[in-house]
C-alpha cells in the first residue's frame, strides 16, 4: 500500500471539533521530539505537511489528515486519516502539563469511533522511560491496535539495530519483533508499516 494524495483537515483539541469523517483514524503517538511530524512527511511523501521542529514540543494539538492510498496488488483505492498527536514532555514536564496531555489523548481514544490504530513512538537510540511507558500503557489501556515503531534508526549502526531494539523491547515488555525500527532520514521501514496499516483496515473489515 502506498499513500498517493494527502490534504491537511483541521486542528482540534477537543471532541466536538474532531472532524466527521467515514474514514478510519490511524493515529502517531510518542515523546516530542521522537519523530512523528517526520514519520507523517516519509508516509506522505511530503516535506511539511506536518511541521517538524528542532523545537520540542511544536504540535500541541490534534492535527487530522485525509489521505488517499493505492494498494499496489489489488490496485484498490480508498481513504483514511492520519492523525498526528501532541508531543509528550520532552524535557520535564509538571503534573498539570502531564495530566492535560493525558486527558487530550483518552478522550481521543475513548470517543473516536472510527479510530483503527495507533502507532506508537520511541527513540531508537534510548532507553524506554516512565513517559514511554505511560503511552504505551494508555493505548493498551483502551486496546487499541498498535505498532511500535523505533525512530530515528539512522541514527545508529545497521548492524547494531537489533540489540537496541532487544534493549527497548526489555524495557517496554514486549516481543522484539513487535518493534519496528525506522528512520524518516533513509525512509526504511516504510513499506512494513504500510503492510501494518493494511491489515489493520482489512481487520476493520472496511477497506476503502
Ligand atoms: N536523523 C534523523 N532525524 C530525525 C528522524 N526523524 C525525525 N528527526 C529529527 O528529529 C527532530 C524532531 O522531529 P519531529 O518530526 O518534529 O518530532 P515530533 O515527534 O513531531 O515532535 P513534536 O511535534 O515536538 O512532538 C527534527 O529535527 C527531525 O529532523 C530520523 O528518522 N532520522
Ligand atoms: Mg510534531
Amino acid at each position: 500500500m502506498r499513500f498517493v494524495e494527502s490534504r491537511f483537515v483541521t486542528s482540534a483539541t477537543k471532541p466536538s471539533q474532531y472532524p466527521a469523517s467515514a474514514f478510519v483514524d490511524f493515529a502517531f503517538v510518542g515523546k516530542s521530539n521522537v519523530g512523528k511530524s517526520s514519520m507523517i512527511n516519509t508516509l506522505l511523501q511530503r516535506k511539511m505537511i506536518a511541521k517538524v521542529s528542532r523545537t520540542p514540543g511544536k504540535t500541541r494539538l490534534i492535527n487530522f489528515f485525509e489521505v488517499r492510498f493505492k494498494e499496489d496488488i489489488t490496485e484498490e483505492t480508498g481513504f483514511l486519516n492520519v492523525v498526528d498527536l501532541p508531543g509528550y514532555g520532552y524535557a520535564k514536564v509538571s503534573k498539570t502539563e502531564r495530566d492535560a496531555w493525558r486527558t487530550m489523548l483518552s478522550r481521543y481514544f475513548e470517543t473516536r469511533e472510527n479510530l483503527g490504530g495507533v502507532v506508537v513512538l520511541v527513540d531508537i537510540r534510548h532507553k524506554a522511560d516512565t513517559k514511554d511507558l505511560m503511552m504505551l500503557e494508555l493505548v493498551q489501556q483502551f486496546s487499541i491496535p498498535y505498532l511500535v515503531v523505533a525512530t530515528k534508526s539512522d541514527k545508529i549502526g545497521k548492524s547494531k539495530i537489533p540489540s537496541y531494539i532487544k534493549h527497548l523491547s526489555n524495557g517496554l515488555s514486549l516481543p522484539a519483533d513487535h518493534i519496528l525500527p525506522f528512520s524518516a532520514l533513509h525512509k526504511s521501514g516504510v513499506e512494513k508499516v504500510m503492510n501494518w496499516f493494511y491489515q489493520q483496515l482489512l481487520t476493520a473489515g472496511n477497506p476503502s
